[in-house]
């Protein structure tokens, strides 16, 4: 069955609008990208002492179960040279699986909605540009409504390109 799958898409190591881009156009080969919003530019959340982040939410109508959606995914990091060393720490490209249709989820190493994903502006923004409506299915609010609930707190996030003057 299809289901429409939210992924956040993160870079912070060498050249992070192309390792954006690449993720973006390897993920076309899981499904049917949907969206994908504006990019950010965003404070480093948990770990501070690293470089600042890009970020963006991408929207795949996919045929794939979770699992095997986890599976691919870490083979693009993969693929692209992300090597694991200090966890939350720097990385050339993050593709986390955020909300998968109306689903819930708990497994080794997934667990679905992302658990830190309401209290992460780095995430909520994007999202909310591109699923402003879409509902989280245990907080039972809109994606929206928790973006603006995070008040000034979530960290800093400004859309890429459009730096102020
Ligand atoms: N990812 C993390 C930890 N902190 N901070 C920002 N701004 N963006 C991220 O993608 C990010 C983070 C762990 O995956
Ligand atoms: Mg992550
Ligand atoms: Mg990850």
């Amino acid at each position: 069955m299809k289901k429409i799958v939210y992924l956040g898409l993160g870079s912070n190591l060498k050249d992070r609008k192309a390792q954006i881009d690449e993720a973006v156009t390897r993920l076309a080969e899981l499904g049917k990208v949907l969206a994908v919003s504006s990019y950010y530019e965003t404070e480093p959340m948990e770990v501070a002492r690293q470089p600042w982040f890009l970020n963006c939410a991408v929207a795949l109508e996919t045929e794939r179960m979770p699992k095997q959606l986890l599976a691919a995914v870490l083979e693009i990091e993969q693929a692209m040279g992300r090597r694991r060393t200090q966890p939350k720490g720097p990385r050339i490209i993050d593709i986390d699986i955020l909300l998968f249709g109306n689903s819930t989820a708990e497994t080794a190493g997934l667990v679905i909605p992302h658990p830190r994903l309401a209290e992460r502006r780095f995430v909520l923004e994007p999202l909310a540009e591109i699923a402003p409506e879409t509902r989280h299915p245990v907080l039972k609010k809109t994606i929206r409504e928790l973006r603006d609930g995070l008040g000034k707190g979530g960290g800093a996030v400004r859309r890429w390109g459009e730096e102020k003057k």
